[in-house]
């Protein structure tokens, strides 16, 4: 059975739990809670399975270790029948990747930095490197990042165009870490946006992901 190193609440391992949940194969997986807040992925055997010291991790029933979301959804989406969520064609799969990339350093990547470095983070103990004119930038890439989705988001129903795929996933995970933990709120006249969330928001795949 696959082992699955996750922390609820947080964007990177929720992607992951939600690529698992829209494949319906929850049952077939492990998952270990990783509280980051104590420090529990900075041990030295979680470093021995990841290097980077960062979670989502699986392993694989062959002991391989896959961390990076995009490689481990990748395995994912290859490995379960079901919906796609990386893609079929080539230029489908090129979108896709191409807009979740964006989702990851315009939301993801840019509130953990601000929240990291701006914000008191997963405490004095974890966090420390601290800058905060660094942190209180990505805070302003972050809600350009939300008005440029807003944008994209008022030409297709989708973050990649007509379909359902991990690039919403890893936009609507940026967004509910965004509100719930530094507190930083989708602008109220985002309305493509915030009707987009509350669609993707009402998948079962996508309900209780906070702590
Ligand atoms: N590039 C990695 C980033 C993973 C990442 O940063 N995960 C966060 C949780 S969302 C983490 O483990 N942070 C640990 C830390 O900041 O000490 C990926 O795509 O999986």
């Amino acid at each position: 059975m696959l082992t699955f190193y996750d922390s609820k609440g947080l964007p990177n391992p929720d992607r992951v739990r939600i690529a698992l949940e829209e494949k319906r194969v929850m049952d077939q997986v492990i998952v270990k809670q990783v509280d980051l807040w104590k420090g529990e992925h900075r041990t030295e055997a979680f470093k021995a399975l990841n290097p980077s010291v960062t979670i989502p991790l699986i392993v694989l029933d062959d002991g391989t270790a896959i961390s990076e979301t995009t490689a481990i959804t990748e395995y994912i989406d290859h490995t379960y029948p079901g919906i796609s969520l990386t893609g079929r064609t080539p230029k489908e799969r090129a979108v896709i990747h191409m807009m979740q990339r964006r989702g990851e350093q315009q939301i993801v990547d840019a509130i953990g930095a601000y929240f990291h470095h701006a914000t008191p983070g997963f405490g004095p103990e974890i966090e420390l490197n601290q800058n905060k004119a660094w942190g209180e930038a990505h805070l302003a890439k972050t809600l350009e990042g939300m008005r440029y989705f807003n944008d994209v988001l008022e030409q297709q129903p989708f973050i990649a165009g007509d379909g359902f795929s991990m690039a919403d996933i890893t936009v609507f995970t940026g967004l509910e870490f965004s509100e719930t933990y530094p507190k930083v709120m989708v602008p109220v006249e985002c309305t493509a946006l915030l009707a987009w969330r509350a669609r993707i928001g009402a998948r079962q795949s996508c309900q209780g992901l906070t702590r």
